[in-house]
Protein backbone atom coordinates (compact mmCIF):
# COMPACT_ATOMS: atom_id res chain seq x y z
CA UNK A 1 0.00 0.00 0.00
CA UNK A 2 1.45 3.61 -0.68
CA UNK A 3 2.28 5.86 2.14
CA UNK A 4 -0.33 8.42 1.00
CA UNK A 5 -2.47 5.99 2.91
CA UNK A 6 -3.92 5.43 5.94
CA UNK A 7 -6.44 3.12 8.16
CA UNK A 8 -9.11 3.83 10.32
CA UNK A 9 -12.09 1.98 12.28
CA UNK A 10 -15.20 3.62 13.17
CA UNK A 11 -15.42 2.10 16.68
CA UNK A 12 -18.72 0.42 19.00
CA UNK A 13 -19.70 4.14 20.25
CA UNK A 14 -19.86 5.85 17.72
CA UNK A 15 -21.62 3.22 15.23
CA UNK A 16 -24.00 2.64 17.32
CA UNK A 17 -24.62 6.08 17.96
CA UNK A 18 -25.47 6.24 14.47
CA UNK A 19 -22.67 8.54 13.74
CA UNK A 20 -20.82 6.32 11.17
CA UNK A 21 -21.72 8.76 8.46
CA UNK A 22 -21.66 12.07 9.86
CA UNK A 23 -17.59 10.97 10.75
CA UNK A 24 -17.69 9.71 7.02
CA UNK A 25 -18.31 13.20 6.15
CA UNK A 26 -16.18 14.89 7.92
CA UNK A 27 -13.53 12.76 6.74
CA UNK A 28 -14.46 13.15 2.91
CA UNK A 29 -14.55 16.68 3.76
CA UNK A 30 -11.24 17.25 4.76
CA UNK A 31 -9.66 15.66 1.04
CA UNK A 32 -9.39 11.52 2.13
CA UNK A 33 -11.09 9.44 -0.56
CA UNK A 34 -12.07 5.92 0.95
CA UNK A 35 -10.24 3.22 -0.86
CA UNK A 36 -12.07 0.34 0.74
CA UNK A 37 -14.43 0.17 3.39
CA UNK A 38 -17.02 -2.58 5.45
CA UNK A 39 -19.27 -3.04 8.37
CA UNK A 40 -18.00 -6.16 10.61
CA UNK A 41 -17.61 -6.54 14.23
CA UNK A 42 -14.74 -8.08 15.84
CA UNK A 43 -14.09 -11.13 18.22
CA UNK A 44 -12.36 -10.11 21.38
CA UNK A 45 -9.52 -12.69 19.77
CA UNK A 46 -9.27 -10.45 16.73
CA UNK A 47 -9.46 -7.32 18.31
CA UNK A 48 -6.60 -8.73 20.46
CA UNK A 49 -4.40 -9.29 17.24
CA UNK A 50 -4.92 -6.02 16.42
CA UNK A 51 -4.12 -4.03 19.70
CA UNK A 52 -1.34 -6.70 20.08
CA UNK A 53 1.47 -4.03 20.39
CA UNK A 54 -0.35 -2.30 23.49
CA UNK A 55 -0.66 -6.13 25.40
CA UNK A 56 1.20 -5.27 28.31
CA UNK A 57 -1.25 -2.20 28.76
CA UNK A 58 -3.65 -2.09 31.78
CA UNK A 59 -6.06 -1.24 29.30
CA UNK A 60 -5.15 -3.93 27.16
CA UNK A 61 -8.21 -6.35 28.40
CA UNK A 62 -10.85 -3.84 28.65
CA UNK A 63 -10.04 -2.39 25.34
CA UNK A 64 -10.49 -5.63 23.51
CA UNK A 65 -13.95 -6.25 25.16
CA UNK A 66 -15.10 -2.93 24.10
CA UNK A 67 -13.79 -3.25 20.47
CA UNK A 68 -15.69 -6.91 20.04
CA UNK A 69 -18.92 -5.35 21.67
CA UNK A 70 -20.55 -4.50 18.65
CA UNK A 71 -20.37 -3.59 15.00
CA UNK A 72 -17.65 -1.50 13.59
CA UNK A 73 -16.36 -0.09 9.88
CA UNK A 74 -13.12 -0.52 9.03
CA UNK A 75 -11.56 1.70 5.90
CA UNK A 76 -8.45 2.97 4.35
CA UNK A 77 -8.37 6.39 3.50
CA UNK A 78 -5.99 8.19 0.51
CA UNK A 79 -4.81 11.62 1.01
CA UNK A 80 -1.61 13.22 0.99
CA UNK A 81 0.36 12.62 4.63
CA UNK A 82 -2.71 10.73 5.32
CA UNK A 83 -1.06 9.54 8.56
CA UNK A 84 -0.34 12.85 9.75
CA UNK A 85 -2.93 14.53 8.46
CA UNK A 86 -6.03 12.43 9.82
CA UNK A 87 -4.22 12.24 13.42
CA UNK A 88 -4.99 15.54 12.89
CA UNK A 89 -8.91 15.69 12.13
CA UNK A 90 -9.57 12.92 14.67
CA UNK A 91 -7.60 14.97 17.80
CA UNK A 92 -5.78 13.53 21.10
CA UNK A 93 -6.96 9.83 22.25
CA UNK A 94 -8.55 11.68 25.63
CA UNK A 95 -11.09 13.65 24.09
CA UNK A 96 -10.91 15.68 26.96
CA UNK A 97 -7.59 16.60 25.40
CA UNK A 98 -8.57 17.25 21.95
CA UNK A 99 -8.95 20.54 20.00
CA UNK A 100 -12.32 21.88 19.22
CA UNK A 101 -13.30 20.68 15.73
CA UNK A 102 -12.21 17.21 15.66
CA UNK A 103 -14.08 14.10 15.66
CA UNK A 104 -13.17 12.83 19.43
CA UNK A 105 -13.97 15.89 20.42
CA UNK A 106 -17.34 15.83 18.80
CA UNK A 107 -17.75 12.02 18.77
CA UNK A 108 -15.88 10.32 21.97
CA UNK A 109 -17.56 9.21 24.77
CA UNK A 110 -14.47 8.59 26.85
CA UNK A 111 -10.76 7.48 26.33
CA UNK A 112 -11.43 4.11 25.95
CA UNK A 113 -15.00 4.84 23.46
CA UNK A 114 -12.93 7.29 21.24
CA UNK A 115 -15.15 7.25 18.52
CA UNK A 116 -12.47 6.41 15.88
CA UNK A 117 -9.02 4.80 15.44
CA UNK A 118 -5.88 6.06 13.35
CA UNK A 119 -2.81 4.39 11.83
CA UNK A 120 0.11 6.39 14.19
CA UNK A 121 2.93 5.66 11.26
CA UNK A 122 2.64 4.47 7.37
CA UNK A 123 3.89 1.28 8.56
CA UNK A 124 1.10 0.78 10.64
CA UNK A 125 -0.73 2.30 8.23
CA UNK A 126 0.06 -0.57 5.67
CA UNK A 127 -0.29 -3.75 8.32
CA UNK A 128 -3.37 -2.44 9.66
CA UNK A 129 -5.12 -1.76 6.16
CA UNK A 130 -4.03 -5.44 5.29
CA UNK A 131 -5.46 -6.98 8.29
CA UNK A 132 -8.85 -6.23 6.99
CA UNK A 133 -8.90 -6.24 3.54
CA UNK A 134 -7.12 -8.15 0.89
CA UNK A 135 -6.35 -6.43 -2.54
CA UNK A 136 -9.73 -7.54 -4.33
CA UNK A 137 -11.05 -5.65 -1.69
CA UNK A 138 -9.41 -2.11 -1.90
CA UNK A 139 -8.90 0.10 -4.73
CA UNK A 140 -5.06 -0.16 -5.73
O1 LIG B 1 -3.57 5.87 18.74
P1 LIG B 1 -4.68 6.20 19.71
O2 LIG B 1 -5.95 5.45 19.43
O3 LIG B 1 -4.91 7.67 19.84
O4 LIG B 1 -4.19 5.74 21.16
P2 LIG B 1 -3.28 4.49 21.61
O5 LIG B 1 -2.33 5.00 22.65
O6 LIG B 1 -2.68 3.80 20.44
O7 LIG B 1 -4.32 3.53 22.34
C1 LIG B 1 -5.18 2.69 21.59
C2 LIG B 1 -6.56 2.78 22.19
O8 LIG B 1 -6.53 2.26 23.52
C3 LIG B 1 -7.14 4.20 22.35
O9 LIG B 1 -7.71 4.69 21.16
C4 LIG B 1 -8.13 3.99 23.44
C5 LIG B 1 -7.50 2.93 24.33
N1 LIG B 1 -6.85 3.52 25.50
C6 LIG B 1 -7.48 3.42 26.74
O10 LIG B 1 -8.59 2.85 26.82
N2 LIG B 1 -6.89 3.96 27.85
C7 LIG B 1 -5.70 4.59 27.76
N3 LIG B 1 -5.14 5.11 28.86
C8 LIG B 1 -5.04 4.69 26.52
C9 LIG B 1 -5.65 4.15 25.40
MG1 LIG C 1 -2.56 4.10 18.40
Amino acid sequence: MATNRTFTMIKPDAFSAGNSGAILKMIEEAGFKIVAMKATQLTPAIAGKFYEVHSERPFYADLCAYMSSGPIIAAILEKDNAVEDFRKLIGATNPADAAEGTIRKIFAKSIEANAVHGSDSDENAAIEGAFYFSQIERVG
